[in-house]
Parts: structure tokens; sequence; C-alpha cells
């Protein structure tokens, strides 16, 4: 017995078998493709970091629906690794999302994105099922009101039909689902949506997540999604943890994190985003799950070194696999600008070409000959 015992120790001191804990997703019956999308980020973590964008093929900063364009494209001569895309509206019927991008198109840019061995990351901004306002009408109770039992409940579950409607529209050339990265009730330590931290208690949005899950893969069998569990900054582990449903039901585990508002200079940015990657590095460690940096952007990036001096050294140090810089919606109908890759001409643009060249984040050829689907 005692010589089994130190013949264990000896192994796991020589074979990472914590590594292997993490190897499979939370879906036992994800599909072939989905399995192997988790496996391939896995083996990732600590040696790459995949460079994504939000709405990337869909429009830039002056342009518009013009085929094959791409802003990050523009500017290192590839495309992203991960691309962004949002469902909010979907739940209503609605054949364009809340950013006016048709759905049709979506789905056309995730089929090419999945051609490109690239990977595909949904966020839903979906409206509040309450009121009928919109996903930051932040009246309370409307967690509550879409659990079983809830009056909205019947409602909630049209919306998740029609979700899943559209992920099984997501195929590939030999009629394959698509893998899809499922980032749902975002930035939820936050007050600003109605499933933020102050319109319902943690026990709700737990029951809130774990349900939406259930209802997907157990009543609608979508089996090509990893989910993504996210926080905007967090502060503690124990705030970070204290809404998490749970490893059954997620596969990464993200934060969002913005310059900007609280952290407006390089230096106290770079320090908290390093903190907050510090503690998600442990968190997902303990879990055997995988990091990311979920969203993140320094709005027109003003700053000619901003990439390689400020955040590519504080990203490097990490186990995060990925990186999803928010949209370049450019010039918006109520005047502001919003940008968070440069486009040709932008003061950080060479700077963003020279962070590509590191070898360490992944654009289109880097995940391309990763063949993270096989
Ligand atoms: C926000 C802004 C908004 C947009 C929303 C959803 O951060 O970019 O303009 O409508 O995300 O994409």
């Amino acid at each position: 017995m005692k010589r089994k015992i130190f013949l264990g120790v000896c192994l796991s001191a020589f074979f990472p078998f914590h590594l292997l804990l993490g190897q499979n997703c939370s879906d036992s019956l994800a599909s072939p493709e989905t399995r192997a999308l988790y496996r391939n980020l896995y083996k990732l973590i600590g040696k790459a970091i995949l460079f994504g964008h939000q709405d990337d093929p869909c429009y830039g900063v002056a342009w518009k629906y013009q085929s094959g364009r791409s802003d990050v494209k523009e500017v290192v001569g590839e495309y992203p690794a991960i691309y962004g895309f949002d469902l909010g509206r979907i739940e209503l019927g609605w054949t364009h999302n809340l950013d006016s991008v048709p759905f049709d198109k979506t789905r056309q840019f995730i089929q090419e994105a999945y051609e490109r061995g690239a990977v595909v990351t949904l966020s839903w901004h979906l409206n509040n099922p309450l009121t009928g306002g919109t996903a930051w009408d932040h009246t309370p109770g409307a967690v509550a009101s879409i659990l079983p039992g809830g009056n909205m409940n019947a409602l909630y579950t049209i919306w998740l039909d029609r979700v899943a409607d559209y992920l099984n529209s997501l195929r590939g050339k030999n009629g394959e689902f698509i893998p899809i990265i499922l980032r749902l009730f975002h930035e939820l330590n936050g007050g600003w949506f109605w499933w933020g931290k102050d319109q319902c208690t943690p026990e709700e949005m737990i029951q809130c997540w774990r349900y939406t899950v259930h209802y997907l893969r157990s009543v609608k069998h979508i089996h090509h999604v990893l989910y993504a569990f996210n926080t905007d900054k967090f502060f503690s582990e124990s705030e970070y943890i204290q809404r998490y449903p749970g490893d059954q039901v997620i596969d990464i585990l993200g934060c969002d994190v913005y310059q900007g508002n609280t952290y407006k200079d390089n230096l106290s940015f770079a320090q908290f985003l390093n903190k907050d990657l510090s503690m998600l590095d442990n968190i997902a460690q303990a879990h055997h799950k995988i990091p990311a940096l979920t969203e993140f952007g320094y709005n027109e990036i003003p700053d000619s070194t901003w990439w390689t001096k400020v955040f590519f050294p504080v990203i490097a140090s990490h186990q995060i696999v990925y990186v999803l810089a928010w949209r370049n919606a450019g010039k918006k109908p109520d005047g502001s600008v919003e940008f968070y890759t440069p486009y040709t001409g932008a003061v950080s643009a060479s700077d963003f070409k020279k962070m590509s060249a590191t070898g360490k984040v992944l654009f289109e050829n880097g995940i391309n000959s990763k063949k993270i689907y096989q």
C-alpha cells in the first residue's frame, strides 16, 4: 500500500496530471469539433494568445460591409484569430442586431471565420424580458422572472428557442456544426445590465446560468457550444467566484477590463489588469478552465506605443488564451467615436503591427496552422 502511494507521488511529480483534468469541455455530448476546440485552446495556455475583434468583418472606422475588409487585416496583414459578434435582438425575431448587423451576414462571417480555422465567440445583449427595455434597463426582478415558475419564464424559453435555431443554422461545408464560444450574462458583477449584481442575488444568477445551459443543452440538444463566464473588473477572487454557476456548465473564465474611467493612465491600467489576470490565472487553474480577456479596449488608442509598452507586457505574462478587442464602430449616431483596434493611419497602427510580430499574439495565420477543430 505504502509503495503504491509512493509510486503515485513519484509519477505525479513527473507527469502534469492537472493538465489532463482540463482537457474535456463541460458538455459530455459535445460534437467532435467542439471537443477539439476546447482541447486545443487548453493546450495554448501559457504559450500563445489569440487576438480577437468584435464585429471585425462587418465594419471599421470609415467603412461598412465592404467585402473582405477588416481594420485588423489592413494594419497587420492578417484577419484576427478570433471573431466576436452579438446576438442582441435575435430574441425579438429581428433580422439585425442592436448595432444593425444583419444576422444573415453574421452567419456568413462565422462560416468564413471557421473556414479560416479561426474561433468565434458570441455575446448576447438581450432585452429586459420583464420591462421590454434594453439590456441596460436595470429594473430589478428580471432575473427572478425568467426562472422556472417566474412570470417571464415562458417568454424566456421562446427567446432561447430563437437562439438555439440560430446556433443550429451555423454549419460548416460538410454540414457539421460550427463550434461557438457563447458568452452569456457578461459583466455580471457590474450594475448596468438587468442581470447585474444589484438586480439579483448570487443564487438567482447561478440558477439563471444553470437553467439556461440546461435548456440549450438538454432541451434543445445544442452540443456545439463552449460557455464563457465573465465578470467586469473585479477586486478579489471571492468576488469573481460569487456568481460562478459551476464547472459542469462553464468552459472559459474571463473578465472585461478597459482603460478609461477609473484606470485612465497607462500605469494604473497596467497594474490593475495585471492584478485581475493574476487572480484569473489562479481561479482558472483551480477549476481546470481556460482563462481569457473576454473584452478589452482603450478607446481610440491615443498612445503610439500602447500595444507594445502597456498592453503586451501585461498579457504576455499571464495564462490567458485570447483577448477580444471591442468593436470599431467609428463615429456613432450620437456623435461619439469608438474604436479599439487601429486602422491604417491611426496613431498606434505601427505599434500594433510590431506587437503582431512578437509571435506570441496570434492572428489568422497563427491560428490556422494549429488546426484547432481537429
Ligand atoms: C457597447 C457600445 C455600444 C454597443 C454595445 C453592444 O460597448 O459599443 O455602442 O451598442 O456595446 O455592442
